[in-house]
């Protein structure tokens, strides 16, 4: 924690949004979050992220999945599980909107992308929610000229950058920073290149290397976790920049605090990830 204090003061980058709640607030001060995902066999990784919206503070978190939903998550009641078609993405409905994670690409799921991408919430897009924009160019269009005040986040790992960018993985990890600043110029949104040294990169041609995180978040789910907390970043107010960069760091920061304890890393799960994930906002 010391040494994550330090780096964190060193940034100077956060210190306006890790303040303490003010006393007079309630749940619809810290926003709501939709996780968009979780078809059949893959409802673990929305409720991953859902879990970690929750637990980086959401006011409240939402599962909109393209099939017949649970009628809760008994592991975490506090979420309220939906079928998509009966939850309204319009306007400013959400603090933020996380599509992709264990979307899948059935039947409907091109036009559900399509409202969430129409709304003019924060919106960030992972996982098959990446795979269906390079799949249908329509998708990319919408996004490019998406005319809400809200940003848009892309979180692809190299596979998915390469299906965006139409390249192998190889050409994107042999020039990583050229990849995600590519990917912001042409898709109008900040890119969060996962994988060793994940990049963020912003339209403008900025580009940031994280520092945190290690081969212990090499295991299923902890995209999906990273994208819930950058989901409720999102939502509790951070600007866009800050909520990918800070997101990105507070998951590997996480990360390398669980291996300081021996919990990996060999062996680390994702939801391991979430009540450490809570440890250092509240420590920080
Ligand atoms: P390889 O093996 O090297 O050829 P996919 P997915 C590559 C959901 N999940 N550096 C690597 O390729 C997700 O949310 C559900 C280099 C790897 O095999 C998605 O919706 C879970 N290469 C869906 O599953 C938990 C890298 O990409 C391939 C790389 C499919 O997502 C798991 C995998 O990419 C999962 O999150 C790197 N750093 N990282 C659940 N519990 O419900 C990745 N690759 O084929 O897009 O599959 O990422 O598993
Ligand atoms: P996904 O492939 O979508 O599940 O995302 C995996 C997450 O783990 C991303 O945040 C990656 O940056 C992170 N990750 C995986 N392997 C490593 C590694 N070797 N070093 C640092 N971060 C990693
Ligand atoms: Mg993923």
């Amino acid at each position: 924690l010391p040494a994550a204090k330090a780096q964190l003061g060193g940034l100077h980058l956060f210190a306006r949004q890790l303040q303490p709640r003010r006393q007079n607030t309630h749940k619809g001060s810290y926003g709501s979050v939709a996780i968009i995902g979780g078809a059949q066999g893959m409802a673990g990784a929305p409720i991953l992220a859902a879990r970690t919206a929750l637990h980086a503070g959401a006011g409240r978190v939402y599962i909109a999945f393209p099939d017949a939903p649970p009628a809760f998550d008994s592991g975490q009641p506090e979420l309220m599980c939906r079928h998509a078609r009966d939850v309204d993405f319009s306007g400013l409905h959400f603090a933020a909107l996380v599509a992709g994670p264990g979307l899948g690409d059935k039947a409907g799921t091109v036009e559900l992308l399509q409202r969430a991408i129409d709304s003019d919430s924060p919106l960030l897009l992972d996982a098959d929610a990446l795979n269906l924009m390079a799949a249908e160019p329509e998708l990319q269009s919408a996004l490019a000229v998406r005319t809400g005040a809200g940003a848009t986040i892309l979180t692809p790992h190299p596979l998915e950058a390469a299906r965006l960018l139409d390249m192998t993985v190889a050409e994107v990890q042999a020039d990583r920073l050229g990849a995600a600043r590519q990917l912001a110029a042409q898709l109008g949104a900040i890119v969060v290149l996962k994988g060793s040294g994940t990049v963020i990169a912003a339209q403008d041609g900025t580009v940031v290397v994280n520092n945190t995180g290690g081969p212990a978040l090499a295991t299923a789910g902890t995209g999906d976790v990273l994208s819930g907390l950058c989901g409720s970043l999102l939502a509790q107010g951070w600007p866009e920049w800050e909520a990918a960069i800070g997101a990105v760091w507070l998951h590997g920061a996480a990360a390398d605090a669980l291996v300081a304890a021996g919990s990996g890393p060999i062996g680390l799960t994702a939801g391991e990830l979430i009540p450490a994930i809570r440890r250092l906002i509240n420590a920080l």
